[in-house]
């Protein structure tokens, strides 16, 4: 097992076995967003940038509660339309969204009974962000999960994590679970219609039987909701890897890499350091290929709206789905692994090669394959046959000289 991802029992035994994970195993690509009041300063506090991911910006700068929850009374975000949102990550190819319900600072994007520090009771907005964009989802067909910070929260007294304000001694993090974070889950599991998965993060010092409790709580509440592995206490339905972390080979594990398009979760005005759309597509595949899914992140401004630059690439990677999707979707890890200038991808008895690097004579030669292929043609172009060979153990396929996309031709192999 690639050390990048940590799974517990239940996961290794679930692996293709558990048809609650059918939809998410042929998904591949879902949308994360990071959204909260942490996008006002957008990595700015009183005039000083703050260094690492937007949403830490709380615990960064060591901002007070009381100062930092004034943020609310300004989050007033007119243009966010749910959906765009949807709609977006539906031209992108994504099968799923995943939003921030609660993250680290503490302020719910619901409208929460065990607090007041929610979107509909804190701020001028008034309006509940996940009923908005789950009543989306289900008009476009998008299915909808919840991000939950079960640990840190910064905000409530005995959650993990703020010791400027609270002395960490003094916190009662059991009772928090119990009578904050459980209610908050049934809440989450409640009112939003069917919830495709739960994303805890963080686990820290949750001990086995808090994990345990959190993911049978979901599942009697919704039995096929699915819990991210980072439930903690190697639980949950599937494992996730670590931000941005894709392991060196194919791990035989449901498992999944969250990712930014970026360097930050939740909106900085300063980021500009895009990834491009030739690495995002890269991305996407190199993780299919090892056996995983992509949730690549957006973090949304305050006024509602998703940087332009999300925008583009993701339309971008979109278009390259409207094409090449049949080599993504539905598919398990190909046969072939480990080469540099190629990936693959199988199923219904076709081998999909990806072809990241197209060799300069349009001649791919493919190791073990020789013998197998009954025929091969560029998956874009189904009418032309292109010549198949071997040579010892690789197979040969003549392609045209010049890369029919240059950031990945997929070339199918029948067997
Ligand atoms: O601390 C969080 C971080 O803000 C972000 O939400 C990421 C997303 O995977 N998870 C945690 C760090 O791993």
């Amino acid at each position: 097992m690639d050390n990048a991802i940590r799974a517990g029992r239940s996961q290794r035994e679930g692996v293709q076995q558990d048809p609650r994970l059918d939809w998410w195993r042929d998904a591949k690509f879902g949308m994360f967003i990071h959204w909260g009041l942490y996008a006002i300063p957008a990595g700015i506090w009183k005039g000083a940038e703050i260094p690492g991911i937007g949403e830490w910006i709380m615990y960064r700068a060591q901002i007070p509660v009381r100062e930092y929850e004034q943020l609310a009374k300004e989050f007033n975000p007119v243009q966010f339309d749910a959906a765009q949102w949807v709609s977006l990550a539906k031209r992108a190819g994504q099968k799923y969204m995943v939003i921030t319900a609660k993250h680290h600072d503490g302020f719910c994007l619901f409208d929460s009974k065990v607090t007041d520090y929610d979107v509909v009771d804190a701020t001028p907005f008034g309006r509940d962000i996940l009923k908005e964009l789950a009543a989306e989802c289900q008009r476009q067909g998008m299915r909808l999960g919840f991000y939950y910070s079960q640990t840190q929260d910064w905000h409530h007294p005995d959650g993990d994590g703020n010791s400027w304000d609270y002395d960490e001694s003094q916190k009662d993090f059991a009772g928090y679970v119990e009578n904050y974070v459980k209610p908050q889950v049934r809440e989450l599991l409640s009112h939003y219609g069917p919830v495709c998965l739960i994303w805890f993060d963080t686990p820290k010092g949750m001990t086995a039987p808090q994990s345990r409790s959190l993911v049978e709580l979901v599942h009697e509440l919704q039995p096929e909701c699915l819990v991210c592995g980072r439930v903690g206490n190697d639980m949950g339905d599937y494992a996730s890897a670590g931000d941005n972390q894709i392991p060196a080979a194919a791990v035989a594990l449901d498992w999944e890499t969250p990712a930014t398009i970026n360097d930050t979760w939740g909106y900085k005005s300063y980021d500009h350091n895009w990834k491009s759309v030739p690495d995002l597509v890269h991305k996407l595949v190199d993780i299919v290929s090892k056996g995983g899914n992509y949730l690549l992140n957006v973090g949304p401004t305050a006024e509602g709206v998703i940087p332009l630059p999300s925008v583009e690439r993701l339309l971008a990677m979109g278009a390259w789905l409207e094409a090449n999707g049949e080599a993504v979707y539905g598919t398990r890890p190909g046969p072939v692994q480990g080469l540099a200038w190629c990936r693959t991808t199988q199923k219904d008895g076709c081998i999909y090669l990806h072809v990241f690097e197209w060799p300069a004579d349009g001649a791919l030669r493919v190791p073990g394959l020789a013998g197998r292929v009954s025929a091969a043609y560029l998956l874009t172009d189904l009418a032309r046959l292109l010549q198949v060979g071997a040579a010892a153990d690789d197979l040969l396929v003549q392609g045209p000289a010049v890369a029919p996309d240059p950031t990945d031709t997929v070339v199918v192999l029948r067997v």
